[in-house]
């Protein structure tokens, strides 16, 4: 592979791109009207536009970017995650072009794609699964015998869903047909595919995935897992590795689970395996992703290992270099998102100029982004700023550096998330390791983000700095020149 295509934008585009340049290998950026002056695109060896800002018009143009890559002689294309990561058909038209997909082949996107298929691919080899349905489920009677017998509460899921999309909780058992016929209608409308399954559902899981990769030749090995559990309505917002609560043995079982799982499917490349873990330490396969994650960067500080790198080396055809015994745990990582949201707003984007931003560094602080100071958020994708990591010899250490980071990033022009999680990770619950996928919901209002000690400290400091310009004011009569704080203190807390 000589010259690489990256199917993708923002922060992912350019950490791909920095891999590849390390290896020797030019990399083509395809870009929208919106990213013309992004950072991935400047940094691209060639770039070239693909259409307008919405993605149906530029990123998820599958037959524009394979024509991009015969133009300028690509052999490879780096899906990237979103977009067309997970497009079966997509891995399917690059291969057919003579291209190398750098993904897993379109049969394994295909059959983790849907759950059902997953499921069943899974359960061959064994793997724990929440108990419940096998195959799809239409009959009323059918669902009724099903929820009686795994107990209530059930959970209904959608095959084609994933990610939380598609799902119903069901309490009461008079409550199951209705919730059936809306499930399987709204699965229908949202994936065009109506199969819904039935399982226990499992009240207050840690979410725990394991990082995979395979090679060509029949290796499969696992990195261990990422502790997400940490999550606001499906989108992830801490990503911790290793998990507070596993032990060595249950690592090693959890990481030859999810090994079975990619060889269930003849997974190649690098992949993802959810779990969900009780209070019992008890683990569930929930689903595979099948793709490079938002969130491989503490995979990548706790075992050294590039997976980008990887990932090319795997479509190359070479066999991985390591074996499962060389791997090793090193310390602690932590990884927040950084999104241009308002907490104090229900979360909603908060898109504009990013007047002021500075980037934190120094030991253990990774920052893995694609904007620059002065630039526009654009409105039309998903509005993270950037993923900023830590790495420390233990957690404790990963969480002081992770809160000195935070601190030392100075973000103005947009509301961000930086305040949100730096509570999340001050809270007891989390540095104390007992949480679950509800703690936000449990513990989040936005008043704990105003009222912190050091919250206190600047709402006085503010306080004073009026009452002096008061003074001036009243003594002058004229307006004080540059009095107003920074926006990026008050963004902070
Ligand atoms: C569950 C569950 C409880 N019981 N399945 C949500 C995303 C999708 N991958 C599966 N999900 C869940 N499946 C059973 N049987 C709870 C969730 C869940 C969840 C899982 C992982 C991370 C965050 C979550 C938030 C709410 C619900």
């Amino acid at each position: 592979m000589k010259k690489i295509l990256v199917a993708n934008r923002g922060e992912i585009a350019l950490r791909v791109m920095r891999s590849a340049r390390e290896m020797g290998i030019a990399t083509v950026a395809v870009f929208s009207e919106a990213d013309r002056h992004a950072p991935f695109v400047r940094y691209a060896d060639e770039a070239v536009c693909i259409g307008p800002a919405p993605s149906s018009q530029s990123y998820l143009r599958g037959e524009k970017i394979i024509e991009v890559c015969r133009q300028v002689g690509a052999d490879g294309i780096h899906p990237g995650y979103g977009f067309l990561s997970e497009n079966a058909s997509f891995a399917r038209q690059v291969a057919e072009a003579g291209i190398r997909f750098i993904g897993p082949s379109p049969h394994s996107i295909e059959v983790m794609g849907s759950k059902l298929a997953a499921k069943a691919a899974a359960k061959k080899y064994g793997i724990p699964m929440v108990p419940g349905t096998d195959g799809a489920v239409s009959d009323p009677e059918e669902a009724r015998r099903i929820a009686l017998e795994v107990g209530l509460p059930v959970l209904i899921k959608a095959s084609a869903g994933g990610g939380g999309k598609g799902m119903r909780i069901v309490e009461r058992i008079e409550e199951l047909d209705e919730q059936m016929a809306r499930a399987i209608s709204e699965a229908e409308s949202a994936f065009g595919d109506g199969s819904v399954f039935i399982e226990r559902y499992v009240a207050g899981p840690r979410h725990i995935e394991i990082q995979v990769l395979a090679d060509t030749h029949g290796h499969t090995l696992y990195l261990f897992e990422r502790e997400c559990s940490i999550q606001r309505r499906h989108q992830k917002v801490v990503e911790e590795a290793p998990s507070a609560i596993l032990t060595p043995a249950l690592r090693e079982a959890m990481g030859q689970s999810a090994c079975d799982v990619a060889r269930s499917c003849d997974y190649v490349g690098a992949g993802t395996v959810e779990f969900l873990v009780d209070e019992n330490l008890n683990y569930y396969f929930l689903e595979m992703n099948t793709r490079l994650q938002v969130e491989h960067p503490v995979t990548e500080m706790i075992t050294g290992i590039d997976l980008v790198k990887e990932q090319i080396r795997i479509a190359r055809g070479e066999q991985l270099s390591f074996t499962q015994k060389d791997l090793k745990i090193n310390g602690h990582a932590l990884e927040i998102r950084v999104y241009a949201e308002d907490p104090d707003n229900q979360f909603l984007p908060d898109i504009g100029r990013l007047e002021t931003y500075r980037r934190p560094s120094g030991p253990g602080v990774r920052v893995d982004d694609g904007f620059e100071e002065g630039m526009d958020i654009p409105i039309y994708y998903d509005p993270m700023i950037a993923k900023l990591i830590t790495h420390g010899k233990d957690r404790e250490e990963a969480i002081q550096r992770m809160v000195r980071a935070i601190d030392d990033y100075q973000v103005s022009g947009v509301r961000t998330t930086l305040g949100f999680c730096r509570w999340a990770i001050q809270h007891p619950a989390f540095t104390g390791g007992q949480f679950d996928t509800h703690f936000v919901k449990k513990y989040f209002t936005p008043d704990v983000l105003h009222q912190s000690a050091e919250g206190a400290e600047e709402v006085a400091a503010i306080a004073a700095s009026w009452a002096w310009m008061h003074s001036i004011i009243k003594a002058t009569t004229s307006q004080p020149a540059g009095a107003t704080p920074s926006r990026w203190k008050a963004n902070r807390s």
